[in-house]
């Protein structure tokens, strides 16, 4: 018998495509609920440092839309890591796997269920991984979520991470958004 996640997970893949909009360019590549499943999957696909710039991974719960504009988001918000290029290579799909195992494992504890996905972006300057929360307004669970996450990583506890609600980022460009939180 595999092992069975609470959950059912859903893989996202974004490549830019200049004949469709944003959008359509997002595939639902596919779901899975056993942990069985889960490394099948991340073992047949490329790791995300070797996708070509512009592309992104997501992984939501299934039924959530790796959008703003989806119903579980469209209150919400996220957790974002900036990366320097150098960190391409030594920490990027280190972070991301270990984001991955976190929500499947439903590792935020009581607030994981306020744990709507995760993103990376690969881009030609800074790639970018974001842990995404269903309402920014829940303020001790966006924290504790945000904690969590850096523990998870090992994130140097030097370094910040900011939490911007996707309203105000869908309104501003990308990472120039404010941030209501760092820590
Ligand atoms: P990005 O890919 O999140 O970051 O956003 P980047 O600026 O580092 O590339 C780039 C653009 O993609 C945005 O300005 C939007 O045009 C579009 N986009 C990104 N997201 C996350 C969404 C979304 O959730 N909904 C819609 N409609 N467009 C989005």
């Amino acid at each position: 018998i595999k092992h069975p996640l609470q959950n059912i997970w859903t893989l996202w893949y974004y490549e830019p495509d200049k004949s469709k909009s944003w959008e359509e360019s997002q595939r639902e590549i596919t779901s899975f609920d056993t942990a069985e499943d889960f490394w099948s999957l991340y073992n047949h696909i490329k790791q995300a440092s070797e996708l070509r710039s512009g592309c992104d991974y997501s992984m939501f719960k299934q039924g959530i839309r790796p959008m703003w504009e989806d119903d579980a988001n469209k209150n919400g918000g996220r957790w974002l890591i900036n990366l320097d290029k150098r960190q391409r290579t030594t920490d990027l799909d280190n972070y991301w796997l270990e984001i991955l195992l976190c929500m499947i494992g439903e590792g935020f504890n009581e607030y994981s269920s306020d744990v709507c996905g995760a993103v990376v972006n690969i881009r030609p300057r800074v790639d970018k991984i974001a842990v995404w929360t269903g309402d920014s307004r829940l303020h001790a669970s966006v924290l504790e979520i945000g904690h969590k996450l850096k523990e998870r990583i090992r994130f140097p506890p030097k370094n910040f991470i900011n939490y911007q609600v996707h309203k105000d980022t869908m309104s501003k460009s990308g990472s120039m958004a404010k941030s209501i939180f760092t820590i």
